[in-house]
C-alpha cells in the first residue's frame, strides 16, 4: 500500500498529523483500532502529530459538567496508556485554545447550509427525534472541526470511516476559502483511513457502529473494562450458529460474524483472511474464546495504566496544559493571518 504520509497532493505544506475525540463518553474498542492505535502509529513514524481533546465537540449534547472533566481526563489517560507521549505528540484540550472556536466561527460563514444538510451524522443523530431540539452546535460540528484540522495547517488526518464524510467537508471548506479571497493559504487535507477496523460494529447489532454514547453497555467493550468484562462481553456477543466461512465474500450477510472477525485481524495485526484460514469451519464456541484472549492481552494492560494515570489528576492537567501552550504557539499566527485575509484589522499589540 502506498504510504499515505509521503503522497500528499501538496508539496508546499510540511506532513503534519492532526486528529481528535470527544470526551463524551468513555473510550470504546471502535475509538481504539479506528483511531489511536493509528495515532500511535503515525507518530512512531516521527511526523509532527498533534491530537486534540475535543470538549467543545462533546458539549454539542448535553454533559454534566463533572463528568465531561472526568472524561476528558480519561480520554488523555487513554491516549498515554495506550502509547501517546506528550514530548513527541502534542496532546490537548480544545477548549484551552481559544483560536478553535474563532476559526470554526469564519468556516460558518464560509460553509453552505446545503453542505451541512447533506451530513449523515447529523441526519443520524436527529433521525426520528425533532431536529428543531438538536443545538446549533450539533448542525455546526463539521465546521468547528474543518477549523481543528486546518487551524495546524494539517496535511493528512487519521479517523475511522465514520468521520469520511466531515474530512471530506473539511477539504471544500479550505477550497472554498482559497478560491474566495484568491490565495493558497490552506492546504486540501487527506483523511487517512486505513486498517482492519476502520468500522468497528457495535456487539449487539453488527449494523450499527460500536458507539460510546450507545445505552447499552453491552454494545461495546470500553478501554476501562477489565479482562472479566471483555470477556463476557465476547461470549454474549450476537453472532448466528453457522460454522466461519472461508472467504470473507461469505460473510457479506452475516454482519454481526464479520465484525468479530474484523476485530480479531485488527487486534493480530493480520489480515481477515488469514483469520478465515486458521477458523473456517469452526463455530463460534471455539472462535469466541480466542479473540476474547486476544483482546484481554491487547486492552487490560491499557485499562491497568489508564487507571494508575488517573490516581494523579493534577499530572494530567498539566500534560493538557503544556500540550495547550504548544498548540497554541502554531495555531495563533495561522488564526491571526486567516482573519487578516479576511479584512479584519488586527492592530492589538500584545
Ligand atoms: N466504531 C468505530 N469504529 C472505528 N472508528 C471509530 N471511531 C469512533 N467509533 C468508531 C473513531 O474514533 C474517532 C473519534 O470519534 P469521536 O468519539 O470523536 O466521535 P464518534 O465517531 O461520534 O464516536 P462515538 O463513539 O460514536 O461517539 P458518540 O457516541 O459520542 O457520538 C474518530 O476518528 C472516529 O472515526
Amino acid at each position: 500500500m502506498a504510504d499515505p504520509l509521503h503522497s500528499a497532493p501538496q508539496s508546499t505544506f510540511t506532513p503534519r498529523v492532526f486528529s481528535g475525540i470527544q470526551p463524551s463518553g468513555g473510550l470504546t474498542l471502535g475509538n481504539y483500532l479506528g483511531a489511536i492505535k493509528r495515532f500511535v502509529d503515525m507518530q512512531d513514524q516521527g511526523i509532527e502529530t498533534i491530537y486534540c481533546m475535543v470538549d467543545l465537540h462533546a458539549i454539542t449534547v448535553w454533559q454534566d459538567p463533572a463528568a465531561l472533566r472526568h472524561q476528558t481526563r480519561e480520554l488523555a489517560a487513554g491516549y498515554l496508556a495506550a502509547g501517546l507521549d506528550p514530548k513527541r505528540s502534542i496532546l490537548f484540550n480544545q477548549s484551552q485554545v481559544s483560536a478553535h472556536a474563532e476559526l470554526g466561527w469564519v468556516f460558518n460563514c464560509v460553509a453552505r447550509m446545503g453542505w451541512m444538510n447533506r451530513m449523515t451524522q447529523w441526519k443520524d443523530k436527529t433521525s426520528g427525534k425533532d431536529a428543531e431540539k438538536a443545538s446549533l452546535g450539533l448542525f455546526a460540528y463539521p465546521s468547528l472541526m474543518a477549523a481543528d484540522i486546518l487551524l495546524y495547517h494539517a496535511t493528512h488526518v487519521p479517523v475511522g470511516e465514520d468521520q469520511k464524510q466531515h474530512v471530506e467537508l473539511t477539504r471544500d471548506i479550505a477550497a472554498k476559502f482559497n478560491h474566495d479571497y484568491k490565495v493558497d493559504f490552506f492546504p486540501i487535507t487527506e483523511p487517512v483511513i486505513e486498517g482492519a477496523a476502520t468500522r468497528v460494529m457495535s456487539l449487539r447489532d453488527g449494523t450499527r457502529k460500536m458507539s460510546k454514547s450507545d445505552p447499552s453497555d453491552n454494545s461495546r467493550i470500553n478501554l476501562t473494562d477489565d479482562a472479566d468484562k471483555i470477556a463476557s462481553k465476547i461470549r454474549k456477543a450476537k453472532t448466528d450458529p453457522e460454522p466461519l466461512p472461508e472467504t470473507m465474500d461469505a460473510l457479506a450477510d452475516r454482519p454481526e460474524a464479520r465484525n468479530l472477525v474484523n476485530i480479531y485481524a485488527a487486534l493480530a495485526g493480520t489480515d481477515k483472511d488469514a483469520v478465515l484460514a486458521e477458523f473456517a469451519g469452526q463455530g463460534f464456541g471455539a472462535f469466541k474464546p480466542r479473540l476474547a484472549d486476544l483482546a484481554v492481552a491487547t486492552l487490560a494492560p491499557i485499562s491497568v495504566e489508564m487507571g494508575r494515570l488517573m490516581q494523579d489528576p493534577a499530572e494530567i492537567d498539566r500534560i493538557l496544559g503544556d500540550g495547550a501552550d504548544r498548540a497554541d504557539a502554531i495555531a495563533t499566527p495561522i488564526l491571526d493571518r486567516t482573519l487578516e485575509i479576511t479584512g479584519m484589522i488586527r492592530s492589538r499589540r500584545r
